[in-house]
Protein backbone atom coordinates (compact mmCIF):
# COMPACT_ATOMS: atom_id res chain seq x y z
CA UNK A 1 0.00 0.00 0.00
CA UNK A 2 1.60 3.14 -0.93
CA UNK A 3 1.85 5.59 2.36
CA UNK A 4 1.43 9.92 1.92
CA UNK A 5 3.02 12.32 4.31
CA UNK A 6 4.76 15.58 3.57
CA UNK A 7 7.33 16.84 6.33
CA UNK A 8 6.54 20.65 6.11
CA UNK A 9 2.99 18.90 8.68
CA UNK A 10 5.80 18.71 11.54
CA UNK A 11 6.06 22.70 11.07
CA UNK A 12 2.71 22.90 13.75
CA UNK A 13 3.83 22.90 17.19
CA UNK A 14 1.91 24.90 19.63
CA UNK A 15 3.55 24.56 23.07
CA UNK A 16 0.58 23.90 25.14
CA UNK A 17 -3.47 23.77 25.51
CA UNK A 18 -5.88 24.33 27.74
CA UNK A 19 -7.22 20.75 29.57
CA UNK A 20 -9.23 21.13 32.96
CA UNK A 21 -8.30 24.31 33.59
CA UNK A 22 -4.68 24.29 33.05
CA UNK A 23 -2.17 24.92 30.65
CA UNK A 24 -0.67 21.48 29.79
CA UNK A 25 1.91 20.21 26.99
CA UNK A 26 0.28 20.20 23.59
CA UNK A 27 -0.93 16.02 22.79
CA UNK A 28 -1.37 16.13 19.37
CA UNK A 29 2.61 17.20 18.93
CA UNK A 30 4.92 16.75 15.55
CA UNK A 31 6.37 13.65 17.62
CA UNK A 32 3.23 11.64 16.69
CA UNK A 33 4.24 12.10 13.32
CA UNK A 34 7.78 10.87 13.31
CA UNK A 35 6.48 7.58 15.65
CA UNK A 36 4.03 6.55 12.72
CA UNK A 37 6.72 7.33 10.13
CA UNK A 38 9.35 5.32 11.73
CA UNK A 39 6.88 2.24 11.96
CA UNK A 40 5.43 2.25 8.19
CA UNK A 41 7.92 1.87 6.40
CA UNK A 42 8.52 3.67 2.73
CA UNK A 43 6.20 7.15 2.41
CA UNK A 44 5.89 9.40 -0.11
CA UNK A 45 6.13 12.99 0.02
CA UNK A 46 2.36 15.02 -0.99
CA UNK A 47 1.71 17.04 -4.05
CA UNK A 48 0.55 20.46 -4.20
CA UNK A 49 -3.17 19.98 -5.81
CA UNK A 50 -3.66 24.07 -4.76
CA UNK A 51 -5.94 25.51 -2.54
CA UNK A 52 -8.98 24.93 -5.04
CA UNK A 53 -10.13 21.68 -3.55
CA UNK A 54 -10.16 23.34 0.28
CA UNK A 55 -12.39 25.99 -1.20
CA UNK A 56 -14.87 23.59 -1.92
CA UNK A 57 -15.01 22.56 1.16
CA UNK A 58 -14.16 25.62 3.16
CA UNK A 59 -15.09 29.17 2.34
CA UNK A 60 -12.34 31.47 1.31
CA UNK A 61 -12.83 33.64 4.76
CA UNK A 62 -11.93 30.64 6.91
CA UNK A 63 -8.58 30.30 5.32
CA UNK A 64 -7.93 33.78 4.94
CA UNK A 65 -8.33 33.78 9.13
CA UNK A 66 -6.40 30.90 9.13
CA UNK A 67 -3.46 32.24 7.13
CA UNK A 68 -3.23 35.28 8.97
CA UNK A 69 -4.48 34.36 12.47
CA UNK A 70 -0.81 33.65 14.03
CA UNK A 71 0.41 37.32 12.18
CA UNK A 72 -2.19 38.98 13.65
CA UNK A 73 -1.85 37.57 16.95
CA UNK A 74 1.77 39.05 17.07
CA UNK A 75 0.47 42.01 15.83
CA UNK A 76 -1.74 42.67 18.39
CA UNK A 77 1.69 42.33 20.86
CA UNK A 78 0.64 38.65 21.97
CA UNK A 79 3.50 36.26 22.89
CA UNK A 80 2.77 32.62 22.51
CA UNK A 81 0.46 30.93 20.12
CA UNK A 82 -3.12 32.46 19.46
CA UNK A 83 -6.56 31.24 21.00
CA UNK A 84 -9.58 32.08 21.34
CA UNK A 85 -11.51 33.17 24.77
CA UNK A 86 -14.85 34.62 23.65
CA UNK A 87 -17.24 32.75 21.74
CA UNK A 88 -20.83 34.16 19.45
CA UNK A 89 -22.65 31.03 20.79
CA UNK A 90 -25.64 33.72 20.82
CA UNK A 91 -25.38 35.22 17.80
CA UNK A 92 -23.31 34.27 14.78
CA UNK A 93 -24.25 37.74 12.80
CA UNK A 94 -21.48 38.12 10.27
CA UNK A 95 -19.54 41.05 11.57
CA UNK A 96 -16.95 42.41 10.93
CA UNK A 97 -14.50 41.69 12.97
CA UNK A 98 -11.46 44.04 13.89
CA UNK A 99 -10.00 41.99 16.70
CA UNK A 100 -7.90 38.95 16.68
CA UNK A 101 -9.63 37.76 19.57
CA UNK A 102 -13.17 38.55 17.94
CA UNK A 103 -12.05 36.27 15.14
CA UNK A 104 -10.61 33.29 16.77
CA UNK A 105 -13.92 32.98 18.56
CA UNK A 106 -15.88 33.35 15.39
CA UNK A 107 -13.74 30.36 13.69
CA UNK A 108 -12.87 28.28 16.49
CA UNK A 109 -15.49 25.80 18.64
CA UNK A 110 -12.87 25.33 21.94
CA UNK A 111 -9.70 27.22 23.39
CA UNK A 112 -7.74 23.83 23.12
CA UNK A 113 -6.92 24.50 19.05
CA UNK A 114 -4.19 26.73 19.36
CA UNK A 115 -2.90 28.82 16.03
CA UNK A 116 1.48 28.44 16.36
CA UNK A 117 3.51 30.08 13.64
CA UNK A 118 3.53 27.00 11.11
CA UNK A 119 -0.10 25.81 11.59
CA UNK A 120 -1.49 26.94 8.37
CA UNK A 121 1.63 25.45 6.34
CA UNK A 122 1.24 22.58 8.24
CA UNK A 123 -2.72 21.97 7.84
CA UNK A 124 -2.68 22.55 4.42
CA UNK A 125 0.23 19.86 3.47
CA UNK A 126 -2.30 17.68 5.91
CA UNK A 127 -5.05 18.18 3.30
CA UNK A 128 -2.53 17.75 0.62
CA UNK A 129 -1.51 14.41 1.52
CA UNK A 130 -4.80 13.48 1.83
CA UNK A 131 -5.66 14.45 -2.21
CA UNK A 132 -2.27 12.88 -2.91
CA UNK A 133 -3.29 9.31 -1.73
CA UNK A 134 -6.84 9.87 -2.85
CA UNK A 135 -5.30 10.23 -6.49
CA UNK A 136 -3.42 7.09 -5.99
CA UNK A 137 -7.03 5.40 -5.12
CA UNK A 138 -8.85 7.14 -8.41
CA UNK A 139 -6.14 5.92 -10.85
CA UNK A 140 -6.77 1.73 -9.16
CA UNK A 141 -4.99 1.17 -6.46
CA UNK A 142 -6.87 -0.83 -3.92
CA UNK A 143 -5.94 1.57 -1.18
CA UNK A 144 -3.95 4.09 0.30
CA UNK A 145 -2.65 5.72 3.24
CA UNK A 146 -2.43 9.53 4.60
CA UNK A 147 -0.52 10.20 7.21
CA UNK A 148 -2.58 13.70 7.91
CA UNK A 149 -1.38 15.55 10.86
CA UNK A 150 -2.86 18.15 12.20
CA UNK A 151 -5.65 16.10 12.15
CA UNK A 152 -9.05 17.07 11.05
CA UNK A 153 -12.34 15.71 11.36
CA UNK A 154 -13.66 18.13 14.01
CA UNK A 155 -12.96 21.23 11.94
CA UNK A 156 -16.40 22.15 10.22
CA UNK A 157 -16.32 24.53 6.98
CA UNK A 158 -15.54 27.23 8.94
CA UNK A 159 -14.33 26.18 12.45
CA UNK A 160 -11.15 24.83 13.77
CA UNK A 161 -11.33 22.87 16.87
CA UNK A 162 -9.96 19.50 18.61
CA UNK A 163 -6.63 19.68 17.39
CA UNK A 164 -8.08 19.72 13.97
CA UNK A 165 -7.89 22.97 11.48
CA UNK A 166 -8.64 21.95 7.96
CA UNK A 167 -10.49 18.71 7.10
CA UNK A 168 -8.99 16.82 5.32
CA UNK A 169 -11.36 13.44 5.13
CA UNK A 170 -14.24 16.08 3.63
CA UNK A 171 -12.00 17.73 1.44
CA UNK A 172 -10.89 14.19 -0.13
CA UNK A 173 -14.35 13.09 0.01
CA UNK A 174 -15.34 16.52 -2.00
CA UNK A 175 -12.60 16.01 -4.20
CA UNK A 176 -13.49 12.16 -4.98
CA UNK A 177 -17.25 13.73 -6.04
CA UNK A 178 -15.76 16.21 -7.93
CA UNK A 179 -13.81 13.56 -10.04
CA UNK A 180 -16.85 11.55 -10.54
CA UNK A 181 -17.27 9.33 -7.82
CA UNK A 182 -21.20 9.52 -7.06
CA UNK A 183 -21.46 7.97 -3.70
CA UNK A 184 -18.49 8.58 -1.22
CA UNK A 185 -18.53 6.94 2.49
CA UNK A 186 -16.51 7.97 5.76
CA UNK A 187 -16.08 5.38 8.26
CA UNK A 188 -15.24 7.66 11.28
CA UNK A 189 -13.11 5.13 13.91
CA UNK A 190 -11.21 8.12 16.30
CA UNK A 191 -12.24 7.62 20.05
CA UNK A 192 -13.81 11.27 19.16
CA UNK A 193 -16.85 11.70 17.12
CA UNK A 194 -15.76 13.79 14.25
CA UNK A 195 -18.02 16.30 14.19
CA UNK A 196 -16.71 18.50 11.70
CA UNK A 197 -17.04 15.70 8.92
CA UNK A 198 -20.78 14.95 10.16
CA UNK A 199 -21.75 18.92 9.58
CA UNK A 200 -20.46 19.56 6.19
CA UNK A 201 -22.38 16.31 4.70
CA UNK A 202 -24.70 16.78 7.31
CA UNK A 203 -27.41 17.71 4.34
CA UNK A 204 -26.02 15.59 1.70
CA UNK A 205 -27.48 12.54 0.35
CA UNK A 206 -23.84 11.45 -1.83
CA UNK A 207 -21.67 11.57 1.11
CA UNK A 208 -22.85 8.68 3.68
CA UNK A 209 -21.05 9.43 7.21
CA UNK A 210 -20.97 6.88 9.78
CA UNK A 211 -19.04 7.21 13.08
CA UNK A 212 -17.99 4.53 16.25
CA UNK A 213 -17.36 6.62 19.01
CA UNK A 214 -17.29 7.75 22.78
CA UNK A 215 -20.70 8.71 24.27
CA UNK A 216 -20.85 11.94 23.72
CA UNK A 217 -23.10 12.45 27.09
CA UNK A 218 -19.41 11.92 28.44
CA UNK A 219 -16.30 12.70 26.07
CA UNK A 220 -15.64 15.54 23.91
CA UNK A 221 -17.06 16.73 21.49
CA UNK A 222 -20.36 16.52 23.92
CA UNK A 223 -22.68 18.34 21.34
CA UNK A 224 -22.81 15.96 18.43
CA UNK A 225 -22.52 12.08 17.96
CA UNK A 226 -25.51 11.33 19.88
CA UNK A 227 -27.38 8.44 18.05
CA UNK A 228 -30.30 10.55 16.96
CA UNK A 229 -28.45 12.72 14.79
CA UNK A 230 -29.12 11.27 11.04
CA UNK A 231 -28.62 13.82 8.69
CA UNK A 232 -31.46 16.37 7.38
CA UNK A 233 -33.00 17.30 4.09
CA UNK A 234 -30.92 15.47 1.27
CA UNK A 235 -28.60 13.72 3.97
CA UNK A 236 -31.72 12.38 6.02
CA UNK A 237 -30.44 9.11 7.18
CA UNK A 238 -27.12 9.45 5.52
CA UNK A 239 -25.67 10.10 9.21
CA UNK A 240 -24.95 7.05 11.24
CA UNK A 241 -23.56 7.64 15.14
CA UNK A 242 -22.87 4.49 17.31
CA UNK A 243 -21.84 5.77 20.25
CA UNK A 244 -19.95 3.65 23.18
CA UNK A 245 -19.20 4.12 26.73
CA UNK A 246 -16.15 4.37 28.08
CA UNK A 247 -14.83 1.00 29.12
CA UNK A 248 -15.19 -0.46 25.05
CA UNK A 249 -13.16 -3.57 24.45
CA UNK A 250 -12.77 -5.13 21.29
CA UNK A 251 -15.58 -6.92 21.82
CA UNK A 252 -18.19 -4.44 21.80
CA UNK A 253 -16.26 -2.11 19.33
CA UNK A 254 -16.53 -5.43 16.71
CA UNK A 255 -19.71 -5.22 17.12
CA UNK A 256 -20.93 -1.66 16.39
CA UNK A 257 -18.14 -2.53 13.80
CA UNK A 258 -20.37 -4.71 11.89
CA UNK A 259 -22.99 -2.57 12.35
CA UNK A 260 -21.41 0.40 10.34
CA UNK A 261 -20.11 -1.86 8.13
CA UNK A 262 -23.05 -3.62 6.79
CA UNK A 263 -24.55 0.19 6.80
CA UNK A 264 -22.15 0.70 4.22
CA UNK A 265 -22.45 -1.96 1.86
CA UNK A 266 -25.84 -1.09 1.72
CA UNK A 267 -25.34 2.53 0.66
CA UNK A 268 -23.13 0.83 -2.03
CA UNK A 269 -20.77 3.61 -2.34
CA UNK A 270 -17.69 3.98 -4.68
CA UNK A 271 -15.70 4.57 -2.52
CA UNK A 272 -14.69 4.34 0.93
CA UNK A 273 -12.54 7.01 2.95
CA UNK A 274 -11.38 5.64 6.51
CA UNK A 275 -10.42 8.14 8.93
CA UNK A 276 -8.59 6.05 11.38
CA UNK A 277 -7.96 7.21 14.88
CA UNK A 278 -5.67 5.31 17.48
CA UNK A 279 -6.86 7.07 20.23
CA UNK A 280 -9.30 4.17 21.06
CA UNK A 281 -6.13 2.24 22.28
CA UNK A 282 -6.56 1.23 25.84
CA UNK A 283 -2.79 3.04 26.63
CA UNK A 284 -4.45 6.56 25.03
CA UNK A 285 -3.51 9.29 27.58
CA UNK A 286 -6.75 11.24 27.14
CA UNK A 287 -9.17 8.33 25.85
CA UNK A 288 -11.03 5.56 27.83
CA UNK A 289 -11.54 2.95 25.26
CA UNK A 290 -9.93 -0.88 25.34
CA UNK A 291 -8.48 -1.56 21.68
CA UNK A 292 -5.23 -3.67 21.92
CA UNK A 293 -2.44 -3.12 19.34
CA UNK A 294 -3.37 -6.79 17.86
CA UNK A 295 -6.75 -5.73 17.29
CA UNK A 296 -6.22 -3.20 14.77
CA UNK A 297 -5.45 -5.90 12.47
CA UNK A 298 -8.75 -7.55 13.02
CA UNK A 299 -10.28 -3.69 12.79
CA UNK A 300 -8.19 -3.14 9.32
CA UNK A 301 -9.15 -6.49 7.75
CA UNK A 302 -12.95 -6.50 8.74
CA UNK A 303 -13.08 -3.09 7.03
CA UNK A 304 -10.67 -4.42 3.88
CA UNK A 305 -13.38 -7.00 3.57
CA UNK A 306 -16.05 -4.73 2.07
CA UNK A 307 -13.80 -5.15 -0.91
CA UNK A 308 -14.50 -0.67 -1.55
CA UNK A 309 -11.32 1.56 -3.18
CA UNK A 310 -10.42 2.68 0.40
CA UNK A 311 -8.60 5.77 1.57
CA UNK A 312 -7.22 5.22 4.77
CA UNK A 313 -6.18 8.39 6.46
CA UNK A 314 -4.96 9.94 10.03
CA UNK A 315 -6.56 11.43 12.80
CA UNK A 316 -6.12 11.16 16.53
CA UNK A 317 -4.19 9.22 18.91
CA UNK A 318 -1.54 10.12 21.51
CA UNK A 319 -0.30 7.16 23.42
CA UNK A 320 3.47 8.06 21.71
CA UNK A 321 4.92 4.65 22.74
CA UNK A 322 2.40 2.70 21.09
CA UNK A 323 1.22 4.68 18.38
CA UNK A 324 3.95 3.63 15.47
CA UNK A 325 2.64 -0.19 16.54
CA UNK A 326 -0.73 0.35 16.46
CA UNK A 327 -1.01 1.93 12.89
CA UNK A 328 1.21 -0.79 11.57
CA UNK A 329 -1.01 -3.26 12.66
CA UNK A 330 -4.24 -1.36 11.39
CA UNK A 331 -2.25 -0.84 7.90
CA UNK A 332 -0.80 -4.49 8.09
CA UNK A 333 -4.45 -5.90 8.74
CA UNK A 334 -6.26 -4.24 6.21
C1 LIG B 1 -8.36 14.45 16.58
C2 LIG B 1 -8.59 14.23 18.04
O1 LIG B 1 -8.44 13.10 18.52
N1 LIG B 1 -8.93 15.29 18.79
C3 LIG B 1 -9.18 15.11 20.17
C4 LIG B 1 -9.55 16.40 20.82
C5 LIG B 1 -9.85 16.16 22.26
N2 LIG B 1 -9.82 17.40 22.97
C6 LIG B 1 -10.41 17.35 24.27
C7 LIG B 1 -9.58 16.64 25.28
C8 LIG B 1 -8.50 17.53 25.82
C9 LIG B 1 -7.52 16.71 26.59
N3 LIG B 1 -6.28 17.39 26.73
C10 LIG B 1 -5.28 16.53 27.28
C11 LIG B 1 -3.92 17.11 27.19
C12 LIG B 1 -2.92 16.19 27.78
N4 LIG B 1 -1.58 16.69 27.57
ZN1 LIG C 1 -9.74 11.59 18.77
Amino acid sequence: MRCFRDARQLLHAPAQELHNGSFVPFAEHPGRAQAILSAIGPTEPASDHGEAALLRVHPCDYLDFLKSAFADWRAAGRPGDAAGYVWPVVRRRPLRLERIDARLGRYSMDASTPVAEGTWEAAYWSTQTALSALDAVLAGDRAAFALCRPPGHHAGADYMGGYCYLNAAAVAAQAAIDAGRRRVAILDIDYHHGNGTQDIFYGRGDVLFVSIHANPATDYPFYWGHADERGEGAGKGATLNLPLPRGTDMAGFGQALDAALARIAGFAPDLLLCSYGADTFAGDPISFFRIETADYAVIGRRIAALGLPTLLLMEGGYAIDALGANVASFLSGF
